[in-house]
């Protein structure tokens, strides 16, 4: 089934182009996050996707996740890569370095990777169900996928809340920058920098083959990444042993938001599959604590949130969009907005658009080329449109949406873009801008 564009024609040709990355991308039940550099499945990324493919097939969109969940480990945990061994030349690190099969807690089926990533898959599930309750066909298929899948989406949710925040305190710890999805921001800077490194076994990187070195991670950041990857492997992914002694242990305020909107899809999927009344309760419970979590962690000088470095007991200070996170988690406040408007985000003038650098223009640490130091991210720019929209803010998620739609108009579905030219950067044809690019052409107006 495709759907046509709810705004043709002038859309009709991102439309097209738009279904032709995720169709080239398309490895049968899951998507490849980029063609060359990304040739496994991603966990953020495949939820995306589902998105994505919900306006295209639901019935594909409802095979998106199905090979992620099924690598749950016994934890509960989703797994940030999905290994295809068929491709293990392509990507480093591959399946055997993280050797993941120590863990007693690894699955049975594709090798995974030995971390997990922001958890939006229930909030692609609800865009599935969204969609398809209105044809009765399509809504009974629905039900049945999400009443069988809803079991593994809440144990995931059930690690988060207690395995990865012991403390209660609403706030998810990350053990691994590829853990928070915005691998080289400055947010880890002084927490990479806070620990010495040891021996490494040999590796050739490989991403740098498909994009230009300056685009990605230094290989300091690769070393003290892959430092931290033996660190869990020699501790056999044990968790309770991770949390003790882990060198980088940090409460990530974005990944927190995100899991608290997460969590709020899930309550409303709870009516859907006719969940037990606990398991309501449980859900409620989370998020109303992750909101608190978040709202604890705004710095009232700098009018942003932070993450919280728990090794060395400080709030970890930097100016990216991570500050304005608690919009995520439904905080649409004053202080935010003002942030969000000011020349610290949209209301720079350098920008070539009003969209949401990775980090703040007025940083020190921006560099607009360079990952996730300065370049404007299609997807981090999507959640704060849904976040805007959900708050009623319809203005500022119109224009949001505006500018992200002419960037895609002009320059195709890349992974990122320099904030201040548009200049697409990265991998060309990244599955999961293509995929919010399709949400965003199918919403009604804002
Ligand atoms: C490491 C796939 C992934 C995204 C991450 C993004 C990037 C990997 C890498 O690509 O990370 O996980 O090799 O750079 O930072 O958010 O999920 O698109």
């Amino acid at each position: 089934m495709t759907l046509p564009p709810r705004n043709p024609p002038a859309t009709e040709t991102v439309w097209n182009a738009a279904v032709k990355v995720l169709l080239g991308n398309d490895a049968g039940d899951w998507t490849r996050p980029a063609p060359q550099l990304y040739p496994h499945q991603w966990s953020w990324d495949s939820a995306f996707c589902a998105i994505g493919w919900a306006h295209v097939d639901l019935r594909r969109a409802m095979r998106e996740q199905q090979r992620l969940f099924a690598a749950q480990w016994r934890t509960g945990k989703i797994p940030y890569i999905v290994y295809d061994d068929t491709a293990s030349e392509s990507y480093f690190p591959d399946s055997a370095r993280w050797g993941c099969r120590v863990s007693p807690d690894a699955p049975d089926g594709p090798p995974t990777g030995g971390l997990c990533q922001p958890p939006v898959h229930a909030l692609a599930l609800s865009r599935i169900w969204d969609l398809a309750r209105p044809d009765p066909e399509q809504r009974g298929a629905a039900r049945r996928y999400l009443r069988r899948i809803y079991p593994a989406v809440l144990a995931w949710h059930r690690y988060l809340a207690t395995v990865r925040d012991p403390e209660g305190s609403g706030l998810v710890t990350v053990y691994h920058p590829w853990e928070s999805g915005c691998d080289n921001s400055p947010r880890w800077d002084t927490v990479l920098n806070s620990f010495q490194i040891g021996d490494l076994p040999p590796y050739v990187r490989r991403d740098t083959r498909f994009v230009e070195a300056a685009q990605r991670p230094s290989d300091r950041d690769y070393r003290r990444y892959l430092w931290l990857l033996e660190l869990m492997k020699r501790r056999h992914y044990d968790e309770s042993l991770i949390a003790r002694h882990h060198p980088f242990k940090v409460k990530d305020v974005f990944f927190s938001s995100i899991f608290v909107a997460a969590n709020e899809a899930l309550l409303e999927l709870c009516d859907v599959v006719d969940a037990p009344a606990a398991d309501r309760e449980l859900v409620a419970g989370w998020a109303q604590r992750g909101q608190a979590g978040v709202a604890a962690s705004v710095d009232p000088d700098l009018g942003l949130s932070l993450d919280y470095d728990v090794r060395a007991g400080a709030w970890l200070r930097s100016r990216t969009f991570a500050g304005l996170a608690p919009l995520i988690a439904g905080y649409h406040t004053a202080t935010l907005i003002a942030q969000l408007d000011s020349a610290a985000f949209l209301g720079n003038p350098g920008l070539h658009g009003p969209l949401l650098a990775s980090t703040s223009p007025l940083d020190d640490a921006f560099e607009p080329r360079n990952y996730w130091r300065g370049p404007t991210w299609p997807v981090i720019n999507w959640l704060f449109w849904r976040a805007l929209r959900r708050a009623g803010d319809h203005g500022r998620a119109q224009r949001l949406r505006a500018a992200a739609l002419d960037l895609a108009d002009s320059d195709g579905f890349f992974e990122y873009y320099d904030p201040r030219t548009g200049e697409p950067l990265g991998s060309p044809d990244q599955s999961w801008s293509a995929a919010v690019t399709l949400d965003w052409l199918a919403a009604p107006d804002a």
